[in-house]
């Protein structure tokens, strides 16, 4: 690679400071709606331990889910600028040392489901999907979706679709065991529903292809979330069709989904909620989920990589001035604390922000790919 032409200009920013460290003072009313929306806080989970041994066939009341909490129902992929969900979805999770178990609950008055073959495009019918980033790297991921009668489509990503369309299909969850429960009738709209039910039980060793190891650790976060497509239908000679436009073309699906990324998009696995593993039995000592100091910075990088990407798209090419691409990325950390700069050649960057100490370095590239070099972990 040409890595001798890389370095075009350095510059280090000591801006206004705002001390502003944290999503809870930071200065949103500063940032433009596109970054405002693109990083609100990702919503988290602690999940507890089970030592019941799971039989996996959709019913939600059994014991073992009556110890662990539901998460907040689900809002719009758009976040807060969209209506509520026209009905409900929540999740609960548990794991024990072979399998993180996940339990959804979708609230539905007509459940229909079509796709048969494994691997079919399963969000063509309404689904719930499951995106995991077990080490929380933006990259390297898995996506899950299923139907109400049970077709899954599972699939690696070891790079979101915004830097490759490579996905592999043709990887499976193997050890996966999975069950729906329909409280209502299937495919017969001659009446309404109330809820259909999955349960899921994912092996670690799945978890763990393209990694040394997926297996939990309070100490890691990992990075997860949710998703629900839901269609407009009609019921139709005995069948359940999508609403069409005046082309002809359905309408656009609506994605309902538990930690909003705030675009149309599940591939930006750093807008996935956290995933908190904790030791505790599900139903004893409760643990306070507690946002790392580093995750909170490393949002500050990620609205120079989507101004970034917005920048090259309209010049092609990546800048390094922060004031091209913005002074509200400024409001964002705290400059009495903290520098950022930017390095750039004609299509790649990587912007930096370290502590004035030294002890915290963080980095991104154009591809996304954040590295942590930090001398002390926080
Ligand atoms: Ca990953
Ligand atoms: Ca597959
Ligand atoms: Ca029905």
């Amino acid at each position: 690679m040409k890595k001798k032409h890389l370095i075009i200009a350095t510059i280090a920013l000591f801006l206004f400071s705002c001390n502003k460290k944290n999503e809870d003072t930071m200065n949103k009313a500063a940032l433009k709606d596109d970054l405002k929306s693109l990083l609100t806080a990702p919503k988290n989970y602690v999940c507890y331990r089970t030592d019941e041994a799971i039989v996996i066939d959709g019913n939600l009341d059994k014991k073992a889910w009556q110890q662990a909490e539901w998460t907040d129902l689900f809002q719009d992929i758009e976040g807060d600028k969209k209506p509520k969900p026209a009905q409900d979805t929540k999740v609960k999770m548990l794991w024990d040392d072979t399998y993180l178990y996940i339990a959804a609950q979708l609230d539905e008055e007509h459940i229909w489901a079509y796709l048969k073959n494994h691997d079919d495009i399963v969000y063509y019918d309404n689904d719930f999907e499951v995106f995991i980033d077990p080490d929380n790297d933006a990259k390297n991921y898995f996506e899950f979706e299923i139907n109400a009668i049970q077709t899954v489509f599972d699939l690696y990503l070891p790079y979101p679709y915004r830097h490759s369309s490579f996905a592999l299909h043709n990887w499976d969850f193997k050890g996966i065991k999975k069950a729906v429960k329909i409280d209502g009738s299937l495919n017969n709209g001659n009446d309404k529903d109330k809820k259909w039910c999955v349960e899921l039980a994912i092996p670690f060793t799945d978890l763990a292809f393209g990694l040394d190891s997926a297996k939990p650790n309070p100490e890691k976060l990992w990075r997860i979330n949710f998703s629900r497509v839901e269609w407009d239908t009609k019921w139709e000679n005995g069948k359940y069709v999508k609403l069409t436009d005046k082309d002809g073309k359905p309408l656009p699906e609506h994605n309902w989904v538990w930690s909003p990324p705030g675009v149309i998009s599940m591939h930006m696995p750093e807008r996935y909620g956290y995933l908190k593993f904790s030791n505790n039995k599900a139903g004893t000592t409760k643990e306070e989920f507690k946002m790392p100091e580093v995750e909170q910075l490393k949002r500050v990088l990620w609205a120079v990589f989507y101004r970034e990407e917005v920048f090259f798209e309209k010049n092609k090419k990546f800048t390094s001035s922060l004031s091209e691409l913005g002074n509200d990325i400024n409001t964002l950390f705290d400059a009495k604390a903290y520098k950022l700069s930017i390095i750039t050649a004609e299509t790649i960057f990587e912007a930096k922000l370290e502590s004035l100490d030294g002890k915290i370095k963080l980095y991104i590239t154009n591809e996304g790919c954040v590295k942590d070099l930090s001398t002390t972990s926080k």
